[in-house]
């Protein structure tokens, strides 16, 4: 993908610091693709015949971080599909090669250095992340009150456990390395939605400038 065709902004957090519920909201509005790579991996773990089902299903109730090598993939075949279903006004009928035009939220990825390394070389650069900051208390309340209904295999007080272990040590240092380049907006998510997402148009009208 071309820097020039693509916009891709980065939707960091915690677990259960609320990135889906946010992007859901930016989806509706700014006409973004939701791309949530934990959505992708779940939904290749029930695809029917994948071989990565078992691997995926024990990383994710560990709390561990699935190999980039199946999440890139999935990421970038989903960018493909959402690209080739929405041609935008820029393509002309005429044209046999349309530009196509995508801006997608990629949410929950990524969550390893090596990753945003191989992502922005592979893909292509974000234009800059979105860093959904919660405290650990509030995002343990949320999740085990989801849990009581989400049926997801990781919304247990052992897996969230994991998964807050797994977020400190190698996902925040991906944060970090954004935040020395000046390319994170940091917003504070243990408030009420509402008040997130105000405080995320404003980041994004001051980034996006549109
Ligand atoms: N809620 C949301 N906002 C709220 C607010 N402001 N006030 C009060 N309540 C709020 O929200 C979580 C819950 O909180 C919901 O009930 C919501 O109503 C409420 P949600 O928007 O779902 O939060 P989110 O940050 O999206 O939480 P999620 O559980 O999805 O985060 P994770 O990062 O843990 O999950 P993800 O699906 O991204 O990854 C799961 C696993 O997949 C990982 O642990 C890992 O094993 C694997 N994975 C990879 O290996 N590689 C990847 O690249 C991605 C995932
Ligand atoms: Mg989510």
């Amino acid at each position: 993908f071309s820097g020039d065709d693509v916009t891709v902004l980065f939707v960091l957090g915690g677990p259960g610091a609320g990135k889906g519920t946010q992007c859901e909201r930016l989806v509706a509005a700014y006409g973004f693709t939701h791309l949530s790579a934990g959505d992708l991996l779940r939904a290749e773990q029930n695809r029917p015949g994948s071989q990565y089902g078992e691997l995926i299903k024990d990383y994710i109730k560990n709390g561990q971080i699935v190999p980039m090598e199946v999440t890139i993939v999935l990421l970038e075949n989903a960018m493909r599909e959402a690209m080739a279903a929405k041609p935008t006004s820029t393509s002309t009928p005429t044209s046999t090669t349309p530009a196509l035009k995508g801006k997608f939220l990629i949410d929950g990825f990524p969550r390893k250095f090596d990753q945003a390394v191989k992502f922005e070389e592979a893909v292509c650069p974000a234009k800059f992340v979105l860093f959904y900051d919660c405290p650990e208390e509030e995002m343990e309340r949320r999740l085990l009150e989801r849990g009581k209904t989400s049926g997801r295999s990781d919304d247990n007080a052992e897996s969230i456990r994991k998964r807050f272990r797994t977020f400190i040590e190698t996902s925040m240092p991906v944060v970090d390395y954004y935040e020395k380049q000046d390319r994170v907006a940091r917003i504070r998510a243990n408030v009420p939605p509402d008040e997130v997402y105000r405080a995320t148009q404003a980041e994004l009208a001051k980034r996006l400038g549109d």
